[in-house]
């Protein structure tokens, strides 16, 4: 775990994780700590980190051959059809697998592993490229903390991804997991807020503890099928992805097993319980996704920081004004506390005289904007 640690905060991109800043916006600096002849430890080690940005995908190596055929077959067909390099990003809740699931895939212990919530705070970025393709995996933290999607956690991967194109949205979870609940929908729906609905359509779901026995008398099928039927509700809600267009947004759902005592097949590569060999299996899914017909995300600052890509505050400008000129005529003995977060997440409270009927009141779902009304 903690090589696992001093590995990832170096394997960064020219973005220095520690302090945070990119290490290109420090070119000058570091040229005139050199010529001073200051501090030139840390100088030639940030060379050294500038010089690790994209290395060599020898992780590839410790796959056994029949996985490494299967991975070279697929690199060969991504840049057949002119796909020199692909930008996977990594979201789920925290302990899910997600760092594990990008060290799998990199063949190497490049993120921090933690069985107990100890994440890096910040997204990273492991490239590695081979035969002329590069692979950038970014891995995040989990935007969940105390029951609530962390708003600042997704500011930071937003920052963190400015200017870059996301080609695939790995969505993590795990299979071992029987329930579903809103705070799934959450996560998504930030994803979805953040990034624009269209991610979904790069967007595959992973679950991971792929390894197990189903409980309840169920075959391994039946309650793969479950989860996953379970875990896409909840992504199609979160992502208002409607009916009619489910064709746009295949959603193809992986099974990974990251332990070390994952089953193997006769040819040495890590099966998941129905026989499929599962390292090959994701990448070649992750490519099926790229060749499906629709566009990367990229990520700028008009994304980051314009109108909310889904529209949701203009849609509530009118009911928030209407809320505010026709309650105070109609309950004029009444005083009224609004309070509006206008950003991800809207909630507006309304509060008047007298004794709380209960927490909370009528929750009016409005595209993706739960408007809270408390009646006292
Ligand atoms: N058995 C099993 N354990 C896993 C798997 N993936 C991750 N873990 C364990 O789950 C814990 C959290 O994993 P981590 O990758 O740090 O999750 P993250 O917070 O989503 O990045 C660690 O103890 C991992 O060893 C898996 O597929 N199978
Ligand atoms: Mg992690």
């Amino acid at each position: 775990m903690d090589g696992g640690e001093s590995v990832a905060n170096r394997t960064v991109d020219g973005f220095d994780m520690k302090r945070g800043r990119t290490s290109e916006g420090e070119g000058g600096e570091k040229e005139k700590r050199r010529e001073g002849g200051v501090k030139e430890g840390i100088a030639s080690e940030q060379l050294m980190m500038a010089s690790q940005i994209i290395r060599e995908w020898t992780g590839i190596q410790q796959f056994p051959p029949a996985t490494q055929t299967k991975m070279f077959e697929l690199l060969g067909k991504l840049k057949q059809e002119n796909v020199n390099s692909l930008t996977i990003l990594v979201m789920g809740k925290g302990g899910v697998g997600k760092s594990s699931t990008v060290n799998s895939i990199i063949g190497e212990r490049v993120m921090a592993v933690s069985a107990f919530q100890s994440e890096g705070p910040r997204p990273m970025i492991v490239s590695r490229s081979r035969a002329g393709f590069t692979l950038n995996i970014i891995d995040t933290p989990g935007i969940v903390e105390g029951g609530y999607v962390n708003d600042q956690a997704l500011e930071l991967i937003k920052r963190f991804l400015l200017n870059k194109t996301i080609d695939v949205l790995l969505y993590v979870d795990r299979l071992d997991a029987y329930r579903v609940d809103n705070l799934d929908k959450q996560v998504v729906r930030a994803i979805t807020d953040s990034f624009g609905k269209e991610i979904w359509q790069r967007g595959m779901v992973v679950l991971t503890h792929a390894q197990l026995s189903p409980p309840d008398g169920l075959s391994y099928e039946d309650f793969f099928s479950r989860r996953s039927e379970a875990l896409l509700k909840v992504v199609r809600g979160g992502a208002r992805i409607a009916n009619r267009e489910m064709e746009d947004y295949s959603l193809p759902v992986v099974l990974v097993e990251n332990s070390g005592r994952c089953n193997k097949n006769d040819c040495d590569e890590k099966i998941v319980p129905n026989g499929t060999a599962w390292i090959p299996n994701l990448v070649k899914t992750v490519a099926d996704v790229v060749a499906n017909g629709s566009k990367g995300i990229l990520v700028d600052r008009k994304l980051i920081e314009g109108p909310n890509p889904n529209q949701r505050g203009k849609l509530l400008i009118p009911i928030i004004l209407a809320i505010q000129f026709v309650l105070p005529v109609l309950m004029p003995n009444s005083t009224f506390l609004l309070s509006n977060r206008l950003k991800r997440g809207s909630i507006m409270m309304l509060r008047t005289k007298g004794n709380l009927h209960g927490s909370c009141g009528t929750r009016i779902p409005l595209d993706g904007t739960d408007i809270c009304l408390i009646s006292l």
